[in-house]
Formats: C-alpha cells, structure tokens, sequence
C-alpha cells in the first residue's frame, strides 16, 4: 500500500472548448478553434466543439458526478471569448456562467483550479495576427486582470497557460492546432508573446494582492531519451529536450532561453530581434507552483538533414490509442530533474491520463482495465518521489469526461466518464469507480 500525505490534492482536470459546447450562447463569439475545426480536413470527421459535452448546460450534473467520484479539486479553464467577445468589450453573462460554476464546486467543497488559456483564443484576436501580434499580450493582460478582479480571490490557484508548446509550436510551426500555420519563425514569436503574458499576468496577480490564491503554470513535459549512446543520438536527445521542455522551463526558471537551441533555430528563423531585453526578467517571474502535464516520452535519433538534428523512434513499450508509449519511469525521472536542475516549488502533475478505446459492455458498464493500470503506475512513481522527499502537492487526472480532442475530434477517449454523444448520457467507467477508492483511502494498493 502505497500511501498519499493527507492533503494531497486529487482531482481531474478538462478545458472549456473540450467540453462546453453553447458556442453561441450568452454573448461567446467564436474562437480560433471553432474556425479551424470547421475547415475542411483540420479535424477527424469534421468534429468541432460546436456541443461537445455540452457541459455549459449540463455542469450541475458533471459536478455531482465530480462528487460522487470524491475528487478534492477539479481544473477547469476559462474561455476568453465568453468574458472578451469583442476587442474591449467585457460580457457579464459569460462571466456568470463561471461565477455558477465557482459557487457549485464550492457547494460540493471541491476546490476550483483555473486556467486562464488553454487554447480558445477569440477570432477577433485571430483576425489581428494573434499570438503573433505583441498586442495579444495586452488583450490578455485586460482578460486576466478583469477574471482576476471579479474573481481572483476564490479561486485558489491559477494556471496563467496550458501547454504554451501547444499554443505556439504545434499551432504556428506543425500546424496541426489552430491557426494552423507551418513556420518556424512564427512558432517562436508566438512563443515568446505567450511566455511574456505569462510573466505579466503574474505580475498584475501580484500588484493586485489576490488574497487566498496562488498562480503558476502547466507546461507538456516529454522526456526525451537517446535511441542509443552513440554521441549522435545523445545530441538528437538534448536538442528534443531543448525543443519542448527546455525551450519553456529556462526562461521562467533560469531567465534565458537555452543557448544550443537559440544557435540551432538561428540557421532556421533568421535573427531573434522579437526579442526585447527585459523580457526575459519578466518571464522569469517567481511562480507559486509548477504544473506537469505528462503523458509520455519520446526516443529520438540522430538524422542530419532535419531542424532537430533527430527523429523520434518507437518505444517498445505498450502504447495507449493515441500511440504513446506507457512509460510512468519517465515521470519518475522527469519529477526529479525538475527538483535537481529547475525548482523546488511545490509541483502538480496538472494532467495525466490516457486514451483507450472504451466499449460498452452488456452490463452498460466500461471495464478499462488499462486505464487503471496507466494512472495507477503513474501514481505509484509519483508516490515514490514524495516518499523520496519530492514537493509533489497534487494529480489531476485528465479527464473528467470524454470529450472533444483537438484535432482527433470525439475519436480519442481520455474521460474516466464515458459521454454519449448521441444522448449525452454519462456513464462511469471503472476507473472512475477506482479512483474514487484511491481518493477515499489516499492510497494505492
Ligand atoms: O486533450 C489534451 C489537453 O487539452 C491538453 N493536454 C493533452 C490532452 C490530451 O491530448
């Protein structure tokens, strides 16, 4: 038996695009994601979040279902165009939807955990360059502040951006995020403008004085390992690293962005002049926690004629349905290099879960046995690291529910709560059944 300290936090996390659905409701004007997923070909069989959980109306149930399940906290995120629908045009009625959402959790003594960006930027945002713009910086900086005032002190903890690789890399560089762009130079600009929000909105939430309330941010962490240790394959390894975890844990933690990979996009994105010299000290901002989205690890090796120098290559361990290898001993390491190399503020794993192709059975239950198995091994190394003395405070399973995954659209089950989309009935699935266990005796066996 593995045991929790007591006040370790157990919940589960969403975002608002994923799951809210009422995309027209209330004065909310559509987002960058609702453009995109309703361009031909951007997402699996055309699904956008037009629905999607259809939580917006449903929210009472979903959070008598996060009762049931026993959780502590649950993290939601906030869509800015409910609360911003127009250039400086501030809407109470998509505010209020999130004040009934506080006051209900609150009811149910689960504490809110919100996240200010994860991904739905406003279109009008869009339509001015967005994170390309050094304007959207102050867009947000008017969001956060307006949910900081209204808000700010109920609410415990704010998570300034989710994954800001997402937001920048796989949006501007990869294009397989809204907007869509393929380019390099406006990957990193992008980049650099939501890191510097980040740095600013803390800020303002200092100047401010949110009284009972911390705020840091959740970073995607993928380890990466060398496919052998040959010098080359070791290089291909440390510039993945440089590309998504070093490229957004130096700046804020160590106040520079990480010189090898500064030489190496050089030879791709000509000169970084969108970089100013305070910046860095604004992005470097003391946080009150670290938030961990982790999922997997990659293995990469060497291959001359690419920007990375490398190449991912297939683990050899079990993969979920998004193809990911199951590897929690990488969290392992990942939780330990943070503590040695980064920080010791308190951390939480602010996601972590798995796809899996869930049937219903006759019984009308889910028995997802190797979701169980997934979050369980990754607790357990979690687990081990607290005994070590690692300042790990909380896990937040993604997700709660079933919902709309990106680009993959509804074909990618990560919910510990089946949805059916048809009728939007909700069904437990075991792993919820077990997690409520889990969180019932603060232990796993
Ligand atoms: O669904 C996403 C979430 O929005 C951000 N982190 C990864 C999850 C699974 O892909």
């Amino acid at each position: 038996m593995a045991n929790f300290p007591k006040d370790f936090l157990f919940g589960t996390a969403t975002s608002s695009y994923q799951i809210e659905g009422a995309v027209n409701e209330d004065g909310r004007t559509p987002s960058i994601w609702d453009t995109f997923s309703k361009i031909n070909g951007m997402t699996y069989n055309g699904d956008t979040g037009d629905i999607a959980c259809d939580h917006y109306h449903r929210y009472k149930e979903d959070i008598g279902i996060l009762k049931e399940i026993g959780v502590k906290a649950y993290r939601f995120s906030i869509a800015w165009p409910r609360i911003f629908p127009d250039r400086g045009k501030f809407n109470p009625k998509g505010m209020d939807f999130y004040k009934k959402l506080i006051e209900e959790l609150l009811k149910n003594d689960i504490t809110p955990v919100a996240t200010i960006y994860h991904w739905d930027l406003p279109q009008w945002a869009g339509d001015m360059d967005g994170w390309l713009n050094s304007e959207c910086i102050n867009w947000y900086l008017e969001y956060s502040s307006k949910l900081f005032e209204e808000i700010g002190d109920i609410i415990p903890m704010w998570i300034t951006h989710n994954e800001p690789w997402c937001a920048s890399i796989l949006s501007y560089g990869i294009g397989e995020h809204a907007p869509g762009h393929k380019d390099y130079r406006e990957a990193l600009i992008a980049a650099h403008h939501i890191l510097l929000s980040h740095g600013k909105a803390v800020k303002v939430f200092r100047d401010m004085n949110v009284k009972n309330s911390q705020i840091g941010i959740a970073l995607n962490l993928t380890p990466a390992y060398p496919a052998t240790e040959t010098k080359e394959d070791n290089l291909a390894a440390k510039y993945a690293d440089g590309f998504t975890n070093r490229w957004f844990l130096d700046p804020i933690f160590k106040g520079n962005y990480p010189i090898d990979m500064i030489e190496l996009f050089k030879k791709e994105i000509g000169e970084f002049d969108f970089i100013n010299e305070k910046d860095l000290s604004i992005i470097s901002q003391p946080i009150d926690f670290l938030g961990i989205n982790f999922y997997s690890r990659s293995i990469v090796k060497y291959k001359e004629d690419t920007l990375l120098k490398g190449v991912g290559v297939e683990g050899t361990g079990k993969k979920t349905d998004m193809g990911w290898e199951i590897s929690p001993e990488s969290l392992y390491d990942l939780l330990n290099r943070l503590k040695k190399e980064y920080t010791r503020i308190p951390l939480y794993i602010t996601e972590n879960g798995a796809a899996f192709k869930d049937i219903i059975t006759e019984d009308r239950r889910i028995h997802d046995q190797e979701r169980i198995e997934y979050i369980k091994e990754h607790l357990k190394v979690s687990n081990k690291f607290i005994k070590e003395g690692g300042n790990l405070k909380g896990y937040f399973l993604w997700s709660l529910l079933d919902n709309f995954e990106w680009a993959y659209g509804y074909s990618k089950r990560f919910g510990i709560v089946y949805v059916d989309f048809e009728t939007q009935k909700r069904i437990l699935k075991d792993s919820a059944i077990w997690y409520k266990e889990v969180i019932n005796k603060a232990a796993i066996d």
